[in-house]
């Protein structure tokens, strides 16, 4: 059993009030094939007051998936908040909403869906894949995440395999947006760490018909 453990606060996210800043410090990193991912560390301040929020009102589930001949508990878990739901706080409406306005152009549609993630520990992950459930499937589209609590890596590499292209490590109010091809031609993956890590929780934003 996870025991949820506690956070190791930011020496940079002391302050309890969330906020935004500016998204002008985005990053590009270019991986080929028409995909791409942009990078923005620290985007959300008092991230360490965030997940205190998420952990505590989110009605966290775990899932449980087949694998081969048995089920098995998916580590790590999980809450969907649809198009039409109330997201669990201000400041993911804000992300959201912010991040539609910055990417209108480039995207072509609102960001519209959260998935939520809280990874308990090291042993928690997400193994290789690509978010290709509906549109993402045969189109272009951007997935944003926003991380609070402690960091963990973000890694890419090719969907047909090969060396990782790009580690990015996570937390702490951090935003990343995967975006071109990225979905149908990388794969990401948050692997276990058996470094003592404390509980992350990813915020992912996607468009409409994309899971
Ligand atoms: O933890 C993350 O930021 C990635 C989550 C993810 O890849 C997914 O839920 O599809």
């Amino acid at each position: 059993m996870h025991a949820l453990q506690g956070l190791q606060g930011s020496l940079f996210d002391q302050g309890d009030e969330i906020g935004l800043g500016p998204l002008d410090g985005l990053r590009r990193t270019d991986l080929g094939a028409g995909a791409w991912v942009d990078h923005l560390p620290g985007w959300l301040r008092g991230a360490d007051a965030l997940f205190e929020r998420l952990a505590a009102d989110v009605p966290w589930r775990a899932e449980r998936r087949q694998m081969y001949e048995r089920e098995v508990e998916v580590p790590r878990l999980l809450a969907f908040y649809g198009e039409d739901e109330a997201l669990p706080h201000a400041s993911l409406v804000a992300a959201r909403d912010a991040l539609s306005g910055h990417y209108a152009a480039e995207l072509g549609e609102p960001f519209a869906t959260a998935g939520l993630c809280l990874y308990r520990d090291g042993r928690d992950s997400v193994a290789w894949h690509g978010d290709r459930t509906g549109r993402s499937s045969t189109e272009d589209t951007m997935v944003a995440i926003v991380s609070v609590g402690d960091p963990r890596d973000l890694a890419f590499r090719p969907r047909d395999g090969g060396p990782t292209l790009l580690r990015l490590p996570l937390g702490h109010g951090d935003l990343v947006v995967m975006g071109g091809s990225c979905q149908r031609t990388r794969e990401h993956a948050v692997p276990k760490s058996v470094r003592a890590v404390g509980p992350r929780i990813s915020v992912q934003f996607r468009t409409r018909g994309v899971r």
